[in-house]
């Protein structure tokens, strides 16, 4: 099983340990082609590669995986295409967050009936989540 983990970089990285976290669940499940978002050392002004290289990098990934993960709690442009993006190539795709009274998920991926979105309140409620998503 390839997964393909989505999660701001630019967007913000306010929730990069959560997405370190996230990485090691799903390594349970497969092999995770994207690793280097739960980096701690990549910040939000970056990967020293050029934007072309990285798109280039990470439509061929995609394309490549078997499943989709994304983590939607920070809002981020490149996750929002990724899943778009994913959505047109047919890929299995989950999405999750957690919610909070000043914050609301995009209606563009929470009306989604394409997507499988979970809210969660903690990291350990995931491995759940992923279980069932997994075993689909
Ligand atoms: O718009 P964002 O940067 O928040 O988009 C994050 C998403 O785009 C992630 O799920 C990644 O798959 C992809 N992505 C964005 N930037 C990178 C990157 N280096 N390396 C790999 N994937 C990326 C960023 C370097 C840059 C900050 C100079």
């Amino acid at each position: 099983m390839k997964i393909y983990f989505e999660a701001s970089i630019r967007g913000g990285r306010g929730e990069q340990s959560i997405q370190a976290e996230i990485i090691s669940l799903l390594s349970h499940h497969g092999q995770v082609l994207t690793e280097h978002v739960g980096d701690a050392s990549l910040t939000s002004v970056g990967e020293n590669k050029a934007s072309e290289h990285i798109f280039e990098r990470d439509v061929a990934w995609l394309e490549e995986a078997d499943a989709v993960v994304a983590e939607v709690t920070m809002p981020s442009l490149g996750v929002g295409y990724e899943i778009a993006k994913a959505e047109s190539l047919q890929k299995k795709i989950l999405c999750v967050y957690r919610p909070s009274d000043d914050r609301h998920l995009s209606a563009m991926i929470d009306g989604n009936p394409a997507l499988t979105t979970q809210q969660y309140a903690q990291v350990g409620d995931l491995k759940q989540i992923f279980d069932k998503f997994f075993k689909r």
